[in-house]
């Protein structure tokens, strides 16, 4: 156990940058004063409800390492470390006054010290000194909370990037005396950076990448440490006419996050956590290593994404997350009013008729070199996460019929092509091609780039066409 080199100072961003002194001069009472409260953690997105004393505690906080294999996207597997087994690590929410004593265990089956630093202790290392915890110990520390904000927390144990990428942070909310005002709903969303060996959606369970840390090139860039943790039946939700209050953390360890969440905008936000309150905002930045506190009042019904405004990271490394609105539909505050195609333009009216098949091949190639290639590449490989491979593709060669479907109407949901989700959207292509183009396109792929080979003519096209779409 190399616990001589565990400590390492904080990291710059302690407590002392935060906030302003409070109105209220902190009680004078030594740490240990007041009644004494267990906190009671709850796991993430959720938080723990807003406080109503009005005198300090002695709050006490248990939080345990402990290093979990959980997925980090569908089908791909990753061993995080945690506090509490969840990334983030659960939200602590206190009072400003109250003195937090902290109890860090670290789960007997680790492999390594962990520790603590949390950016609103003003002490050495912001309690990392005071909590170096090998495998199977226990360190208690005690601090008075005496600025109010939102604090991130994350283990300080060398390598600290090492630490933090593997999922070791959270934040500590410190509630000002007169308390937050008033909100519906509250949410807790951390973003963070990962750095496994494997591409994006790469099966199996993947190991950490140093190379990539060092170049802070993440594979993934992820809301609550798991593609997808706040989508679907996990999703944020609230009603129409709700206020909703998230307590956005960005661990890192390297990318800021320009948060957004997209079709809304955010009435007040807390910069950095501190005392200042911004309104109206679109986009807020969030350092690594930083929290905002960010009101909605979400007024029409629908979902909204949450995002890492450096959208690449949200739709192509996974920072995407929704808030579900549920309620009557408020047209008079939006309202899709129609949409159908421009009046004269008809499919590819003007498309030459091919016939024979030396230009059938020349046609099927131009039309994958022309439109086919910009997504799924000129070597038909695909590009992991976005597009899938027509090269050697399974679910192309189980059912070629199908494609003609495909090219025609387009294609989204998830689908699986060499054992690869994909879930994106292929646009419908029947209007810019003819029947003979998508024949001879489909034909091209189907005998070029190692498929099994086959042909589809005019006349099937043809046909697929007349039906129209299927449901
Ligand atoms: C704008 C990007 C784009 C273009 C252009 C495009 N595709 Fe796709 N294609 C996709 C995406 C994205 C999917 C996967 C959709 C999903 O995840 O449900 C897909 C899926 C497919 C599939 C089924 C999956 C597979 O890999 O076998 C076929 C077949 C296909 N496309 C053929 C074509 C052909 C042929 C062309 C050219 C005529 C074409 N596509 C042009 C984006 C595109
Ligand atoms: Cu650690």
């Amino acid at each position: 156990m190399r616990t001589s080199n565990a400590i390492i100072a904080c990291i710059a961003l302690t407590a002392a940058g935060f906030g302003v002194p409070s109105l209220a001069a902190p009680a004078a009472a030594a740490p240990g004063s007041g009644t004494r409260i267990e906190e009671t953690l709850v796991a993430p997105p959720n938080v723990p409800p807003p406080i109503h004393r009005d005198q300090p505690a002695r709050v006490v906080v248990h939080l345990e390492t402990r290093e979990v294999v959980k997925e980090i996207a569908d089908g791909v597997r990753y061993d995080f470390w945690t506090f509490n087994g969840s990334v983030p690590g659960p939200l602590i929410r206190v009072r400003e006054g109250d003195t937090v004593e902290l109890h860090l265990r670290n789960d007997p089956g680790s492999h390594m010290a962990h520790n603590i630093d949390l950016h609103a202790v003003m002490g050495p290392g912001g309690g990392a000194a005071a909590t170096v915890t090998p495998p199977g110990h226990e360190s208690v520390f005690a601090f008075k909370a005496m600025r109010a904000g939102l604090f991130v927390y994350h283990c300080a144990t060398a390598p600290v990037p090492m630490h933090i990428a593997n999922g070791m942070y959270g934040m500590i909310l410190v509630e000002p005396p007169q308390g937050l005002p008033k909100a519906d709903k509250e949410y807790y969303v951390m973003q963070g950076d990962f750095y496994t060996a494997g591409a994006y959606h790469e099966p199996g369970r993947q190991a950490f990448d140093m190379q990539k840390l060092l170049l802070e090139q993440p594979t993934y860039v992820l809301f609550n440490g798991r593609e997808g943790a706040l989508k679907g039946d996990t999703a944020l939700t609230s009603d129409v006419g709700d206020t909703v209050r998230l307590f956005v953390g960005d661990g890192g360890p390297n990318l800021a996050s320009s948060f957004h969440v997209i079709g809304q905008i955010f009435d007040d936000v807390t910069v950095e956590g501190g005392s200042l309150v911004n309104h109206n905002v679109q986009t807020t930045l969030i350092p690594a290593g930083g929290a905002a506190m960010v009101e909605i009042k979400t007024l029409v019904p629908g979902t909204f994404l949450l995002v890492d405004h450096s959208i690449t990271r949200a739709f192509m490394q996974g920072a995407l997350g929704e808030l579900k609105v549920a309620g009557a539909a408020q047209p008079a505050l939006y309202e899709k009013i129609s949409s159908g195609p421009i009046a004269g333009a008809t499919a590819a009216a003007s498309a030459p008729a091919v016939t024979a098949s030396g230009d059938a091949t020349a046609e099927g190639k131009r039309v994958f070199t022309q439109i086919c290639s910009a997504c799924h590449q000129g070597n038909a490989m695909g590009l992991p996460g976005a597009f899938p491979p027509l090269a050697m593709s399974d679910y192309l060669n189980a059912d070629p019929h199908r494609a003609i479907g495909i090219v025609l109407h387009g294609l989204s949901g998830k689908i699986t092509v060499n054992s690869t989700g994909y879930e994106n959207v292929m646009p419908a292509l029947g209007g810019q091609l003819s029947d003979t183009e998508i024949a001879n396109v489909l034909t091209y792929v189907l005998n070029n780039f190692n498929n099994q080979g086959g042909a589809i003519s005019t006349d099937q096209v043809k046909a697929v066409r007349a039906k129209g779409q299927q449901p």
